[in-house]
């Protein structure tokens, strides 16, 4: 009697209107689990299959998800990816009876808060779904927190990002930024092309970048790119370049001179940039990768020329057709000597080469004359326009 009392009694902060969600393909597994959550005065539903849970949890928000890992049909690691669509937050707990090194790894990296292996103790179980709730509740509230003050926030997590990878690809847009003729009527000679994502958490490629590489998605995010990115040149007739991006490991993506490819179409207008801030590896097969894209009709272009620490090897290995002087050397450059120098001797060594040199980043009329008496052939930066949908006007 004393003991149902006590064990019936609400022992969480929950008490009226916590739902935990417990999922299993055995009934009997199921029952026992519903009645320890019961008596901790929980709100429970079952479900017999990962596909069930799936429906439910579009119903309803749960404090807590309790899992079985293996389930025939969508088993409970599926289930756990899946549960990071709907909800960020969610804490989910996996239960097995056949634990493995790779199942309790791949349970963590996908955000499960706990992994219990059958048969557990009772008052451990209960610990751990009252912690659960708790830190849900909170990782709730600090999401809620971080939008109102317009963090849009993200979770570590390997699903979570994955989610919000997702949303940032559906909602993707490529910006335009002209590149003037330093000479003559300063007319448009190319536009570079950046990635913009409408999701809040994922703007720009400083953090779509990132995110795709930890999950391992970045021949699909590059590819997507180059489509993207030459689908308003394909009704272009004029011979205005288009400058994109690629990370070095796209370089080796065998879609990059594709045929059939949106970008391999208008290749001979297209001019490839390879950051200098990432060193390339594997210079031999870079370099006979440079053949087949420029026999594609590929120009390439080292970018961000100053920034990194490569020093001459991505120029020698590369022999781009265009060099894009870094930013950080434009700033300021009209009142700075020891800019002024380099730029010139930058400038001067590309034309004997005949590269062509462009200065990024330029703000201020004085920046823009300075960098086109020391002989810069091209001229970009939000002093001309900023980027935009295209294709956005320009001022000199
Ligand atoms: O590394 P890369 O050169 O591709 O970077 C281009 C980035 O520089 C873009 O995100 C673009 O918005 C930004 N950018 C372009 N022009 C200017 C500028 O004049 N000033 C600053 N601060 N950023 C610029
Ligand atoms: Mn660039």
């Amino acid at each position: 009697m004393t003991a149902d009392y006590r064990e019936s009694a609400p022992s969480g902060p929950w008490s009226t209107s916590s739902w935990v969600l417990v999922v299993d393909d055995e009934e009997g597994v199921r029952r026992i689990l519903s009645r320890l959550l019961k008596k901790m005065g929980l709100l429970v539903e079952e479900a017999a299959s990962g596909e069930e849970a799936t429906l439910r949890m579009s119903k309803r928000d749960y404090a807590l998800i309790i899992s079985d890992i293996s389930m025939p049909g969508m088993d409970g690691m599926a289930l756990l990816r899946e549960v990071r669509k709907h909800d960020l937050d969610v804490p989910v707990i996996l239960v097995t009876g056949r634990p493995s090194f790779e199942s309790a790894i791949a349970a963590i990296e996908y955000g499960a808060f706990h992994y219990f292996v059958k048969p557990f103790d009772n008052d451990e179980f209960r610990n751990v779904v009252s912690r659960a709730i708790q830190l849900g509740r909170i990782a709730r509230a600090k999401r809620d927190a971080m939008e109102l003050v317009g963090k849009g926030g993200g979770p570590s997590d390997l699903a979570g990002l994955a989610t919000r990878f997702e949303r940032a690809l559906d909602k993707m847009w490529m910006a335009y930024q002209p590149i003037l003729r330093a000479e003559g009527d300063h007319t448009v000679y190319g536009y570079e092309t950046l990635l913009r994502s409408e999701e809040p958490s994922m703007p720009h490629p400083g953090v779509i970048i990132p995110a795709a590489e930890r999950l391992d998605r970045l021949p699909e995010l590059g590819r997507l790119v180059r489509q993207k990115a030459a689908e308003p040149y394909l009704d272009r007739q004029d011979d205005v370049s288009l400058f994109v991006n690629l990370h070095p490991e796209d370089l080796m993506d065998p879609e990059l001179d594709d045929p059939d490819c949106a970008l391999t179409k208008i290749a001979d207008r297209v001019v490839l940039e390879v950051t200098e801030r990432a060193s390339l590896n594997n210079l031999e097969e870079v370099r006979a990768r440079l053949v087949d894209l420029r026999s594609a009709g590929f120009r390439i272009a080292v970018d961000d020329l100053g920034a990194g620490y490569a020093g001459l090897t991505s120029l020698a290995t590369l022999q781009p057709e265009v060099v894009k002087i870094d930013m950080s050397l434009i700033r300021g450059v009209h009142a700075d000597a020891t800019r002024q120098r380099l730029v010139r001797s930058i400038a001067s060594a590309c034309k004997e080469m005949n590269i062509l040199v462009v200065a990024e980043g330029i703000e201020t009329p004085e920046e823009r004359d300075t960098v086109v008496d020391l002989g810069c052939d091209l001229l970009q930066g939000f002093r001309f326009a900023r980027p935009g949908r295209a294709f956005p006007e320009s001022t000199w």
